[in-house]
């Protein structure tokens, strides 16, 4: 079921509608002009890139929120475009590793994901649950929803009935949540879904960590794997520049070893980095956390220390 295991396909997301703060959708140019296509090739890969996907076709003159939902059409339309590019990079045999752009976009990659490999399970990589469904969000922000319609869980939205509930709970595993809404931690509680927070982290390790989420989501290591990080989950020393920064994160080397562990189960078909902000905080700032953002890709497709 693997994709031939030497192209990647680089879906870049220029696209900032699942959060109120601007820059973000600038995240993917960063992580472009930064090089990641040539370091994916100095590490042995084929890189397919054609440049940041500009949802041109997408019109949403008007889009009053829906309840709460903010920018909900065009939220909609950008992850039902995202899902059929992942879909498509993933059916030709290439693994997709998208750039965000916020992280609404992974209901599009993780439906184009399970569309291409039904039985893949997702590791999110997250300081968040993003969770919310249309009856416990506050903020309205559909970045902090969507694996709630990836599940199937809360009220349905017609203009979002295109996402199948496709993952199942016990597909889903988080790593690194600290600031969760309170009904995102009934909702983990209530669907039985399996989390590692900070507390676990600083309790079992980081290498403890991802093996038993690995033994809950794939205990027969034999699953297609897909990986969305989102850069928060990273300590805000480390990367600073995102939109949603939370104190008490993961080091820098806690979130590298994540993505080499998950390389080294050589069952990673696709990979999210998300919520990289290059608006946020100083040029200093942007450029460590571009680096970073880029070298977790690196890891997660195969780079090693030695
Ligand atoms: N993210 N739980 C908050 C909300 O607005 O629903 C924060 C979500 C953050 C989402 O970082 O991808
Ligand atoms: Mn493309
Ligand atoms: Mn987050
Ligand atoms: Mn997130």
């Amino acid at each position: 079921f693997l994709p031939n295991p030497k192209t990647v396909a680089i879906v870049g997301c220029p696209f900032r509608g699942g959060q109120a703060k601007l820059g973000v959708d600038n995240g993917p140019i960063h992580l472009a002009e930064a090089g990641i296509v040539g370091q994916l090739e100095e590490i042995g890969w084929k890189v397919a890139f054609d440049g940041h996907h500009q949802f041109e076709d997408i019109h949403t003159a008007d889009d009053p929120p829906i309840g709460k939902l903010k920018n909900p059409r065009l939220v909609s339309k950008v992850a039902e475009s995202v899902a059929r590019v992942v879909g498509g990079h993933a059916k030709n045999g290439q693994l997709p590793v998208t750039l965000g752009g916020d992280h609404s976009l992974a209901m599009g990659t993780i439906s184009g994901t399970l569309d291409t490999y039904p039985d893949a399970c997702v590791i999110w990589i997250d300081a968040h649950a993003d969770i919310n469904t249309v009856e416990t969000t506050d903020s309205g922000n559909i970045h902090g929803m969507p694996v709630s319609f990836l599940l199937g869980i809360g009220s349905k939205v017609p203009e979002f009935s295109w996402v199948k509930a496709a993952l199942k709970p016990e597909r889903l595993v988080y790593i690194g949540l600290r600031d969760l809404d309170s009904g995102e931690k009934r909702l983990l509680k209530e669907h039985n879904i399996k989390a590692f927070s900070m507390h676990e982290v600083d309790k079992y390790g980081i290498g403890k960590v991802v093996e038993m989420a690995l033994d809950h989501v794939n205990p027969k290591r034999d699953l297609p794997i897909h990986l969305s990080f989102d850069i928060d989950a990273l300590d805000p020393s480390v990367a600073p520049s995102t939109g949603t920064p939370v104190r008490g994160g993961l080091t820098f080397r806690e979130g590298h070893y994540i993505c080499e562990a998950i390389h080294e189960t050589g069952l990673l078909v696709a990979l999210d980095l998300m919520e990289v902000n290059p608006s946020i905080d100083d040029a200093e700032s942007v450029c460590q956390t571009v680096a970073v953002g880029c070298s977790l890709v690196r890891s997660a497709l195969g780079e090693t220390l030695l």
